[in-house]
């Protein structure tokens, strides 16, 4: 019976559609009539194309090919502020990682050896000559080591992840969130607890990987698969490998605390500003006799106070203080014109000394060859240097209301779109002492500097450093620790002397500092 109505209800509501159903091919052929036909398919087609387009956006993406496609890259990429020495270190650190397979992270034991490899690896990096490489840092290093670690480590309560001190927390926040796995607070903080008590006992590093070896690898990546597994033994090696980086390429000889003290020595400034880059940048002006450059600084600190003079002026090296809102301090370093009798390596050993370096180069003065000498000169002391990089450089084209025609002088140009012939000269110099002088056209500043007051171009120079900020910081904080590492034999010596020993002897006998 009841199969019968619905049957009838079906055949009603047939009867009932039929006529509308009707009007689509009666509407289509109608449209055919009116020869429109083809322009209502290619709309209808267009419609359906976006429709498609907009449900595939809307649709959330399956959970397997979502992990696939926000998996990130296999290598993490080496810290901006590495040196060259130090990304050489990480080279070695990728290759241990390459080599470890997925199914190495279900064995503590060779997960520990990949570990003792990689800092070997490290170690020996950095001190190719000693035999027993591993041992080369101190104990003050080793206990920064496990405050820094410590530190990793509040940060990763903060995120609810647990104790996962040798895995950056920004990994490991990237796994949780694939895998939904959630650890409570409780347990954080337990093992925060035991891995800050094991890490402060006598030796840190070998307590931290100890540590690490069971406990935070089986929380952190034992209940995940394969794919997860695989990324896991490399994590592991490149955080361990990340770790002995800082450790033996000497970071962690000075703290903040110390590298504000050398920064306030170093720059003779009484007071240290607060925060991530301590004291002042070091910026040096070097450039031809006579080529603008102690106008340029003039014209940076916004007054007279370098002598530029048309007879040979800057006798030797000057340093200005500049305190620039926006940018920070600067020291900036007037040096003696570089001629032919200069000591090239004498330059370089200064702009060793600098986190940032500003060449002057008279646009109007063709001969380039010493320009070039000197620049030379710098980058290779530098590519000597791989526990330095090379600071940001900068060329500062002076004088260029000398070009042709020297007596136009009516500033701004355009020197995208050089109208006039002065523009066109100016633009024309800047492309010669690219080539001559072996720099990007980004790098040079066309300026006029005789007269701070109407200085011109003063605002690209100060945009265009303003974005070599960031670099020259990092070029700072390569100098400092280098710094904090050498040895200084006078505190060493007023140490001694401190502790009541050698008194006598050293009154008559005292090293010279370094
Ligand atoms: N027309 C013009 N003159 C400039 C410009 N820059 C500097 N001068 C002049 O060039 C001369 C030398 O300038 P300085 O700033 O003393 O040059 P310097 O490179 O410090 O010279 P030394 O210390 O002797 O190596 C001075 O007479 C300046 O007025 C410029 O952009 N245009
Ligand atoms: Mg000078």
């Amino acid at each position: 019976m009841r199969r019968h109505r619905v049957w009838f209800g079906l055949a009603m509501l047939v009867l009932f559609v039929l006529p509308f159903l009707a009007l689509i091919p009666l509407g289509m052929f109608w449209l055919f009539q009116q020869g429109w036909l083809l322009y209502w398919l290619g709309v209808a087609a267009l419609l359906g194309l976006a429709a498609h387009l907009l449900l595939r956006q809307l649709q959330p993406a399956e959970p397997g090919s979502e992990a696939q496609t926000a998996a990130p890259a296999t290598d993490s990429p080496p810290e901006p502020d590495w040196t060259p020495r130090d990304r050489a270190a990480w080279r070695s650190v990728q290759e241990v990682a390459a080599g470890a397979g997925p199914e190495s992270i279900n064995d503590r034991e060779r997960m520990l050896q990949l570990a003792r490899e990689t800092i070997e690896r490290v170690a020996a990096h950095y001190h190719p000559d000693d035999p027993r490489p591993i041992w080369n840092f101190t104990v003050p290093e080793a206990l920064l080591l496990s405050e820094r670690i410590a530190a990793r480590l509040r940060r990763v309560t903060l995120d609810s992840v647990p104790a996962a001190h040798m895995v950056r927390v920004g990994q490991v926040v990237q796994l949780w969130e694939h895998r939904q796995l959630a650890l409570k607070g409780a347990r954080v903080a337990r093992y925060l607890n035991r891995i800050w008590r094991v890490a402060r006992t006598v030796d840190p590093f070998s307590a931290v990987l100890a540590e690490t070896r069971d406990r935070v690898l089986r929380a952190a990546l034992g209940e995940a698969g394969a794919w997860l597994r695989g990324r896991g033994t490399r994590i592991w090696v490149e955080e361990v490998g990340k770790a002995a980086i800082e450790l033996y390429s000497g970071r962690l000889r000075a703290d903040a605390r110390q590298l504000q003290e050398l920064a306030a020595a170093d720059t003779g400034l009484d007071t240290v500003a607060d925060g991530a880059m301590p004291g002042a940048l070091r910026l040096l002006v070097a450039g031809q006799s006579q080529s603008g450059k102690s106008s340029l600084i003039n014209v940076l600190l916004g007054e007279v106070a370098a002598p530029a003079d048309v007879l040979p002026g800057t006798a030797e090296a000057l340093g200005y203080r500049l305190q620039r809102p926006g940018a920070g301090e600067f020291q900036l370093i007037d040096t003696p014109g570089v001629g032919p009798g200069t000591d090239l390596a004498d330059l370089a050993e200064q702009a060793f000394a600098c986190d940032l370096i500003v060449w002057v180069v008279a646009a109007h003065r063709a001969d380039r060859a010493l320009d070039r000498a000197g620049l030379d000169a710098i980058r290779g002391h530098f590519a000597q240097h791989p526990e330095r990089s090379l600071p940001p450089v900068l060329i500062v084209a002076s004088h260029i209301d000398r070009l042709s025609p020297a007596r136009e002088w009516s500033p701004p140009y355009d020197l995208e779109r050089p109208a006039g012939a002065k523009a066109g000269s100016i633009r024309e110099a800047l492309l010669a002492i690219g080539d001559d002088l072996g720099v990007e056209p980004g790098d040079i500043v066309p300026m006029r500097v005789d007269t701070p007051a109407e200085a011109y171009n003063a605002d690209l120079l100060w945009a265009v450093l303003q974005e070599r900020l960031v670099h020259a910081g990092h070029s700072r904080l390569q100098r400092l620790h280098l710094r904090a590492g050498q040895r200084d034999w006078k505190k060493i010596l007023d140490q001694a002397a401190n502790a009541g020993r050698l008194l006598t002897r050293l009154a008559t006998h005292r090293p010279p500092a370094s």
